[in-house]
Order: C-alpha cells, then structure tokens, then sequence
C-alpha cells in the first residue's frame, strides 16, 4: 500500500557579500588606485536524492534551513570568501513543489540526483572593478545580491516495509502507536480498524521504515468471514509480517495454548487462500500482551513448541512497550539489508550517475552559480 508522507519547508540562500570601497595607502604610494575587493557568494541550498534516506520524517521536525552570508570584500584586493552551501538529502522518489503556487519543481527520481532548492546570492564587486581612464578613483561598489527564499513542499509516496497481520484485538493498532508516528483508533472491541493505517518508525537520525497496521482477520475471511480479506493486497509490496497473537488468556496449560496455536494457524491458512507468496514472506511471531501473562518464558516456550515455531519471535507488550525495542531494531536490520541487496541490483542494471541540472556547478562550495 502507498500512503503519502509530506513536509512543508522553508529554504533561504545566504546573502552575497557587499563589494568594498577602498584605495591603496602605502608609505611611498602617495595616491594609490581603488583596492576594494568582491564580496563573496552567499551559501545556496540544494537538494540530493539519497536512497539511504526513507522517509521525510526529519522534515517535520526541521522546517526551516538557512545557508550563510557570504563575506564582505575588503581593502587590499581581497575578495569576500564564499559561504558554503547546505544540502538537503531525500528520499528517492521525493516530489519537491513551490508551495505557494503548488507547481512542481523537482522530480528526484535518481539516487545522487542533486537540485538547486535556493540559490546564493552573487556577491558585489568592489570599486577595483570601476577604474578607467576618466576615473581613476571609482567610489563605486555594489551590495550583494540577496538569497533565494523559499517555501516548499515535499511529497514522497511511500511504501510499507513491515505488515501487521493477526486476529482482531490481537494489539496491532496498539503497537502501531507506540512504535511509529500513527495514531490509530484502539478498543477492546473487534474490527476496530477498518481501513489501513501506515506509520513511520524511526530507529535513529537517519534509519527508518514504514509499518502497516491493517483490519484483522478471522477464520473463513476468505469467504467473507469478519472483514474478509481482501484488505490483504496492502501487505504486497511489505518485506515482512510480523504476526501478532494475544497470548494475555494463555497459563502454560496445554488447552488454552492449544487453543491459540489453532487460530495462529487458521491466520496463517488465509494468507495462503488470499496469495501463496504473502504467505511465502518472512513472517516474524510476536506474542502481545505479556503484561497480562504471569510467566511470560514459559507460555512463549509452550506456545512455539505446539505452534512448531522454529523462526524468529518476540515476547512484547504494546500496551507498556516492553519488548518493543529489540522489535524495531531487528526489523530496522532486517529491511536495511534487503535494501542494500536492492542498491545493489539497481547500481548493476544503471551504471553511474551523471549530474544533469545545468546550473549545478562542479565547483562546488564558492562557485555555485546559475548559468
Ligand atoms: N494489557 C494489554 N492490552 C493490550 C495490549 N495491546 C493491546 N491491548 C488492548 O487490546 C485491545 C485491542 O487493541 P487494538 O490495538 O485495537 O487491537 P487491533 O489488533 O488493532 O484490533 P482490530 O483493529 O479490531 O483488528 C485494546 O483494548 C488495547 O488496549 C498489551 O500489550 N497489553
Ligand atoms: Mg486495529
């Protein structure tokens, strides 16, 4: 499933430094030319398409990005130093919209793709500039040019990494809040989510992935049970499931385990009606509610033996977020890897990135200049 992740910024280029004023004063220079320097170039802010990047949640929090003056000319021929330009990474895929008028300006569709957000200003010339045969003392200079300012829109479609699956009540709109940006709808009733919920994780400054939080499923969903299952096909596109089950009525007596290792396995039996290759994803089991439960070790013990559960699986309460952590950071692992074997895939079949916009300037730093 795609849902759309979105940030309003606002970008300023620094201003250009003022050119100088100012004449030659040496000991036996009696009446020295103009020696006023250029000033320097304000500092532009451009944009790069990172696919290490995943999301544009750091764009909520930092809204607004400002790159400095550049410095004034000074007397003795010197030239202002040029400030430096800030750079603003993204995810590939990234839309990036004037968002004032709602035109849209950048498309960065290609890892390494890098745009002009706000250009420096040029700095002034200094009164070295004016000198000629009819003034030989110019008092004139120019002030710098301002920066570039403006206010922008991001939009990225993004996909979910990780889905939710399990019976309704199971927790997973209660995980879904506790571990990510989304704040769905929770209660003690069944069915209480009914269309898919997408949240970003975060697991550090730059790490994160997308979670899909979806309506439960019950037995017979296939043939219409409950919500049916159709809702199934937003976890196509996922890397993994994380398959949640309510263990907060389980004491290690083998009857009531018994019990929830059927309704694990009905689940599991209506991904493979709905599609043989969900059901053929990495499936993670994770046993909620063990706050409830008062010997955690041995109803996950039981519960995977009955199961006949050998892969991988957590112990957690959403409710408390014990357990939650380990959970993030294994999931963070896991999808980071498969996107390095996707980086990988994706730099043989393109070769190398050639810099495309024409008023990107190799230079860099000082120079960068519309043309
Ligand atoms: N004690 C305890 N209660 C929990 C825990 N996780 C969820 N709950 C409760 O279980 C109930 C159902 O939680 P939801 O997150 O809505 O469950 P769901 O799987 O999204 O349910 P549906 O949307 O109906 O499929 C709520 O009353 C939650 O407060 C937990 O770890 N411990
Ligand atoms: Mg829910």
């Amino acid at each position: 499933m795609k849902f759309v992740d979105e940030a309003t910024i606002e970008v300023i280029a620094g201003k250009g430094g003022n050119g100088a004023h100012s004449f030659r004063r040496e000991k036996f220079i009696p009446k020295g030319g103009p020696d006023g320097g250029d000033g320097g170039r304000g500092g532009s802010v451009l944009a790069i398409a990172d696919r290490n990047i995943n999301t544009l949640i750091d764009y909520r929090y930092a809204r607004k990005h400002v790159a400095r003056n550049g410095e004034h000319g000074r007397g003795s021929d010197q030239y202002g130093a040029g400030a430096e330009n800030i750079t603003l990474r993204m995810p590939v895929g990234t839309i990036i919209y004037d968002a004032e008028t709602g035109e849209e300006l950048f498309d960065m569709n290609r890892h390494g793709q890098e745009v002009i957000l706000a250009a420096g200003g040029e700095g002034g010339l200094g009164n070295i500039h004016f000198k000629s045969s009819v003034n030989r003392a110019p008092k004139q200079w120019t002030p710098g040019k301002e920066g570039e300012q403006r206010r922008l829109r991001f939009e990225l479609k993004v996909l979910a990494d990780v889905g939710l699956l399990g019976m309704p009540n199971a927790g997973k709109s209660t995980l879904i809040s506790r571990i990510s940006n989304a704040r769905p709808k929770i209660a003690d009733y069944p069915f209480t989510t009914l269309h898919p919920n997408l949240g970003v994780v975060r697991t550090s400054e730059s790490r994160s992935f997308v979670v899909a939080d979806i309506p439960g499923l019950i037995e017979g969903a296939s043939e219409g049970a409950g919500l049916g299952h159709l809702f199934l096909r937003h976890l196509a596109r996922t890397r993994i499931l994380l398959h949640l089950v309510d263990v907060s009525s389980l004491d290690p007596d083998e009857d009531t385990i018994a019990r929830a290792v059927g309704e694990a396995r009905a689940i599991i039996e209506e991904l493979r009606k709905y599609d043989e290759t969900l059901y053929e994803k990495p499936r993670w089991l994770v046993l909620n509610k063990l706050d409830m439960v008062s010997d955690p070790e041995t109803v996950k013990t039981r519960f995977c033996k009955e199961f006949g559960w050998d892969g991988k699986v957590f112990a957690i309460s959403a409710l408390s977020g014990d357990g939650t952590q380990q959970l993030i950071w294994d999931l963070q692992d896991a999808i980071d890897a498969y996107r390095q074997v996707d980086n990988i895939a994706e730099d043989k079949a393109a070769g190398t990135f050639v810099a495309e916009d024409p008023r990107f300037d190799d230079a860099r730093g000082d120079n960068l200049a519309p043309r």
